[in-house]
């Protein structure tokens, strides 16, 4: 019985684990894009990193859009590798 009780436990946080992941969208402000291929270049940079389930960058604007778990990667994480590849970015909000 204990057993039992027990493998309903493990069971319980094996699977309830994954949806404490905490997803967060965050503004990033994107220096230096000039056409589609920027854009698309950053966007590629986002998508690359673990974490990050979506990117939407808007080069006109200057501006990137991405939703990612919060409890793998942190904004400025994303920030500094954007920049990395030759584009200021800092974080917006
Ligand atoms: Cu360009």
């Amino acid at each position: 019985m204990k057993k039992n009780v027990l493998t309903f436990l493990s069971l319980f946080f094996i699977f309830a684990a994954p949806s404490l992941a905490e997803e967060a969208t965050s503004q990033l402000t994107v220096k230096g894009m000039f056409c589609e291929g920027c854009s698309s270049k950053v966007e590629k940079t986002l998508k690359s990193v673990s974490g990050v389930n979506s990117a939407s960058v808007n080069y006109d604007k200057g501006t990137a859009s991405v939703q990612y778990d919060n409890s793998k990667v942190q904004p400025e994480k994303l920030a500094e590798k954007v920049t990395d590849v030759g584009f200021e970015t800092t974080v917006a909000r």
